[in-house]
């Protein structure tokens, strides 16, 4: 299943990068975005992950995402999950990168996590930006407001907004700098997350993408790995400290 390639360039590596996107979590229950059964095919991006939907209709998309904590506080991590949070003391410098916002990496067990597109568990003013993380699921009828008077929105970055600074410059910095970079379970093509594998290629990673399909980025990586992720990386994890 692995390559004498990635073996020997994971056993050598000082840095090793994981970019993970829905894909990771589809084991554990939660739906991908793409998929046949995918989120977006029930909604429309442009209805539901901007803001000026928000702002238009916001009852629309507090319920699309109390749906989706609703889910993912049903869910656990899956093996994918846990082999991730393994592989944090198997290098010198490890970096876990993740799109997702459904916090599974860190009930994992992850510790240093770049979150690039925020946190469904967090929420935030929309004028003020206070955080409200204890909120209950909103009630359909009455939308969440600050003690200012604001709206209040889920903490997640949706399309045309910007992603987080620090976690993006730690990102590409991580990408950069990494021997060997893994790209898992996301169909690559939300920029900028996507463009993280193609920079590590650029500046020398051994680039491995593991999906049960190929995606935009097949034809550019170094090694596909066509499978599970939760069935996949625990036997690498398995490999690599045999
Ligand atoms: C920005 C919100 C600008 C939180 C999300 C035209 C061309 C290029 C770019 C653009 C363009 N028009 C607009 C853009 C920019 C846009 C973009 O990239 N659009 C794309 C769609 C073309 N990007 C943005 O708007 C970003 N912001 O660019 O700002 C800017 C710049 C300066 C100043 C101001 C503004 C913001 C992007 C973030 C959007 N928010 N989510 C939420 O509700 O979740 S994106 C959404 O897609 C999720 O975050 C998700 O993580 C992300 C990526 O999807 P994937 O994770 O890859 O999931 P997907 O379902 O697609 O794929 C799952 C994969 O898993 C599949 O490949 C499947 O085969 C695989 N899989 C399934 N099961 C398994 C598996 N693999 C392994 N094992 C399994 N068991
Ligand atoms: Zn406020």
């Amino acid at each position: 299943m692995f390559s004498a390639m990635l073996i020997s360039r994971l056993r050598s590596a000082k840095t090793v990068s994981v970019l993970t996107g829905a894909g990771i979590s589809a084991e554990s229950g939660v739906p991908t975005f793409r998929g046949e059964e995918g989120l977006w095919q029930k909604f429309r991006p442009e209805e539901l992950a901007n803001f000026d939907a928000f702002l238009r209709n916001p009852k629309l998309v507090w319920e699309w995402y109390n749906y989706r904590k609703h889910i993912v506080n049903q869910v656990a991590p899956n093996a994918g999950h846990y082999a991730i949070s393994k592989m944090e003391s198997l290098f010198p410098h490890f970096h876990l990168i993740t799109q997702n916002v459904d916090d599974l990496h860190r009930k994992a067990g992850s510790k240093q996590i770049y979150e690039l597109h925020g946190n469904i568990m967090r929420n935030r003013c929309v004028d003020c930006s206070k955080h409200y993380n204890e909120m209950p699921e909103a009630d359909q009828d009455v939308l969440p407001r600050c003690d200012c008077g604001g709206l209040i929105r889920p903490d997640v970055v949706w399309f045309g907004e910007t992603l987080p600074p620090l976690e993006l410059k730690r990102s590409f910095d991580a990408a950069r700098s990494s021997d060997v970079f893994f790209s898992i379970g996301t169909s690559a093509v939300v920029q900028p997350a996507a463009s993280l594998p193609l920079e590590a290629k650029h500046e020398g990673a051994y680039v491995v993408e593991i999906n049960i399909e190929p995606t935009a980025i097949s034809h550019y990586v170094d090694e596909t790995i066509l499978g599970k992720a939760a069935e996949i990386l625990p036997q690498l994890v398995e490999k690599l400290i045999e």
